[in-house]
């Protein structure tokens, strides 16, 4: 059988990371709108799990983050004259609105798109969709670059095939990886793609949320099926618990997460759960058994999934037949999470070992480990059609941390965004990583102020 591995695409964090509040839903984008943000931290903090998991001998990749601000948005919001002006103009009239176009989210790379495998699709290619992210505006702006950017990572067409956004539109609502997880028994093999949606846009019998946004919908998941000609077998949608959503779950990645034949979820992730488990368990193609870890609310409250980010660790397969869990700190931290992962480390599972990350940075905005990675399961050919230059390798990852200590400021608060400095600095740092990266142009700006 052709050998495939799991490349996990992390997103660099852009010199703009700030918190500005933006996400309604996701409590702790709410909860820290008023911190200042430090850049640098934030991009060397993803930089260093990158490196661990290079370190672990897994093929680490890495995602361009996009041009902030996005200056074309405010000139179509009625703010004109040179980018300097634009940015004194926006900042004086909507200060938040600076922020939303400014916001550095494009490093939640779990939320770029959604990757099928050749092995689950009709016609053998890889398939990518960049999700519309259409629920929230700062969001709203990255499906474009984010396939410009796909686009020259896997730019082989005979290999790969990219389709455009889903219609920018509440009806087809798509966050992308962020509820997609694939089960299979090793990534070269035909796999179960997972589609997990918040609430239908057009069957109004189904439940949704009360208080807070239903980002994916039924009928979006359904379209990337088809564009991805995903064989019959391979697909299975479930509708995620909207009282969960209510509570902060804002994605399936924040109370599930899988890695080859293990399901990590808790047992209130699913809409009428032992029915989905058993949907799950009936369509898994693998020959292996299938492991399902629930984990009941009375071991990890919904308040500790979504505080600790428990089910945001990624779950990686080692080549010494080991799965690691990759946690934020936040878990060791809390004392029934980080009892209920040394409970799954002693149990019969295939999960053995845990590591844990500082990404507070990121973790301050709702993003913890998985959410900072898109996962592209990929066979030697097509790894090797893949622009190498993308590909973290030890020297790679020191010229990035000298990049970004060059570039990146260490703290940025609300006024810091008059400054048109800002733009000029961050739009330079930009250029020069699509040198280091091998993207060619991939960003809609002009370098030089008007
Ligand atoms: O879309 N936070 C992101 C976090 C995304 C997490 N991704 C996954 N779960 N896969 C979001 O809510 C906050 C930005 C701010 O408030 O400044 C933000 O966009």
């Amino acid at each position: 059988m052709n050998k495939a591995v799991e490349v996990n695409f992390d997103g660099l964090v852009g010199p703009t990371h700030n918190y500005a509040g933006l996400s309604y839903g996701n409590v702790a984008s709410l909860n820290n709108a008023a911190s200042y943000s430090n850049p640098k931290e934030a991009v060397l903090q993803g930089l260093a799990k990158m490196k661990a998991m290079h370190d672990l001998g897994l093929t680490q990749g890495v995602f361009a983050p996009h041009a902030r601000p996005d200056v074309n948005v405010l000139r179509r919001l009625g703010f004109g004259g040179s980018d300097s002006d634009v940015i004194g103009k926006a900042y004086k009239a909507d200060p938040i609105l600076l922020r939303a176009c400014y916001s550095a989210s494009a490093m939640w790379t779990a939320n770029a798109a959604t990757v099928s495998p050749s092995a689950d699709t009709l016609d053998g290619k890889v398939h990518f969709t960049a999700a519309n992210l259409n629920n929230k505006f700062h969001r709203s702006l990255e499906p474009e670059t984010t396939t410009r950017l796909l686009k020259a990572m896997f730019n082989d067409t005979k290999t790969f095939s990219h389709h455009t956004h889903l219609p920018d539109q509440g009806f087809f609502g798509d966050e992308g990886a962020a509820n997609h997880t694939r089960l299979t028994d090793n990534h070269a093999s035909t796999g179960l793609e997972m589609f997990v949606y918040g609430a239908s846009a057009f069957n109004s019998a189904l439940p949704k949320p009360k208080k807070f946004p239903a980002r994916q919908t039924l009928e979006a998941s359904q379209a990337i099926c088809r564009l991805h000609q995903l064989k019959p077998t391979s697909q299975i949608l479930l509708q995620q618990n909207p009282d969960v959503i209510d509570q902060g779950v804002f994605h399936n990645d924040v109370i599930a997460v899988g890695n080859a034949n293990v399901l990590m979820c808790h047992e209130q992730a699913f809409l009428n759960q032992s029915n989905a488990l058993q949907q799950i368990k009936n369509a898994y193609l693998g020959e292996l058994p299938l492991h399902i870890i629930e984990v009941p609310t009375a071991k990890v409250s919904i308040t500790d999934a979504v505080t600790s980010y428990l089910f945001n660790s990624q779950l990686v397969s080692l080549s010494n037949g080991k799965m690691l869990l990759v946690a934020p700190q936040e878990c060791q931290n809390n004392p029934a999470v980080n009892t209920f992962i040394n409970e799954m480390l002693s149990a019969d599972n295939p999960v053995n070992q845990v590591q844990f990350f500082d990404l507070k940075q990121s973790m301050q905005n709702g993003g913890g480990p998985a959410c900072l990675r898109l996962r592209v399961a990929l066979n030697q050919q097509e790894l090797a059609a893949v622009n190498p230059a993308v590909i973290l390798t030890d020297s790679k990852y020191q010229q990035l941390c000298n990049w970004a200590n060059e570039h990146y400021r260490d703290r940025l608060s609300s006024e810091d965004f008059a400054d048109p400095n800002l733009l000029l600095e961050s739009w330079h740092a930009l250029d020069e990583l699509t040198q280091i990266l091998e993207l060619g142009s991939v960003y809609p700006f002009q370098l030089e102020l008007q």
